[in-house]
């Protein structure tokens, strides 16, 4: 057995006039509930210090820097830091980083149990759009505020296993997967803020959006023998409904736990890092059986191309 208890803390909304430090204290109070189920992990979600601020758009870059983070940690997160260590609890969140040399990316960190930031991840597969779109029901503008992330898809040896981490719509890209997988993943985490209906299609609504969630969370710790924990902030922001359905997901592909409300909520599960050894021996020893000759597309283009 190679035990790792998670703790999925999902979010219920953050509305835009609401500080990070009333964020921090949601925060601490769900890592506290962690606690008290002997959890070695929490994590919370994409973006978890404001409201999902993409939606908003905005033409003034000190605006738009408001909802970065200059600093990890920050006076306001500090607290969070320093319960974590207090409680011997690794922690992974996302936030908005603004690097000292004016770089924007849409991040998340891992920690150890000692609140030393021992992992960084700045997310890939950035979705939306640049420019205001008045086509759509709202905006979702991460390619105005974000630079595409300059790190890969890295791995840590963590929590004695192999850890991964992707954000939001990551999730949607066996890519991600697959390269962490190659590196041995044995747990992605990831955060989320998923619009609860499509802003370009009204009648794809939280029904077809749950489906569509976990499908690529079960597909993808199914093709690659690892375990996947979502989490999700969720709920009504401003007006703005987000899905919820926070996920812990095993290496078989099944939901072994899942949110029940649109609020703060921990879901937990005893992952045994064990059980991704089948998988990874057999059907998915990735050594045997993958035929990398054919694979050649997956790299050298992007868009659909023939011959
Ligand atoms: N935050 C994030 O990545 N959300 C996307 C919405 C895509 S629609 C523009 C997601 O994949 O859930």
């Amino acid at each position: 057995m190679r035990p790792v208890h998670v703790g999925a803390a999902q979010l219920g909304p953050i509305q835009k006039a609401e500080s990070r430090e009333a964020v921090v204290a949601r925060m601490i109070a769900l890592l506290e509930e962690a606690a008290g189920k002997s959890c070695d992990l929490v994590v919370f979600p994409e973006l978890a210090l404001t409201t999902f601020f993409p939606r908003w758009y905005m033409t003034d870059q000190a605006e738009v820097d408001t909802w970065f983070e200059a600093e990890m940690p920050n006076a306001a997160v500090q607290p969070l830091f320093d319960r974590a260590k207090a409680l011997g609890i690794a922690i992974s969140f996302g936030y908005a980083e603004l690097t000292p040399d004016g770089h924007h990316f849409n991040t998340s960190i891992l920690t150890d149990r000692e609140g030393n930031i021992v992992g960084k991840y700045r997310k890939v597969h950035l979705p939306g759009h640049d420019e205001f779109d008045p086509d759509r029901a709202f905006q979702h503008l991460e390619k105005r505020y974000f630079e595409p992330g300059d790190l890969g898809f890295p791995v840590w040896d963590a929590l004695g296993g192999v850890i991964g981490m992707c954000i939001c719509n990551d999730r949607r890209w066996p890519e991600t997967y697959r390269v962490m997988g190659l590196q041995g993943v044995e747990m992605v985490i990831l955060g989320y803020n998923t619009p609860s209906v499509n802003s370009q299609k009204g009648q794809e609504g939280p029904e077809e959006r749950l489906f569509h969630h976990r499908l690529v969370l079960q597909a993808g710790a199914y093709q690659n023998a690892t375990f996947v924990v979502a989490v999700a902030k969720a709920g009504d922001e401003d007006g703005h409904p987000l899905l919820a359905g926070s996920v812990i997901v095993d290496p078989n592909g099944k939901v072994v736990a899942e949110s029940k409300t649109e609020g703060d909520e921990l879901i937990d599960y005893v992952c045994d890092l064990d059980e991704t050894v089948f998988g990874k021996e057999t059907i998915f020893d990735f050594k045997r059986h993958r035929r990398v000759e054919h694979y050649g597309r997956i790299t050298s283009q992007t868009g659909v191309e023939r011959a």
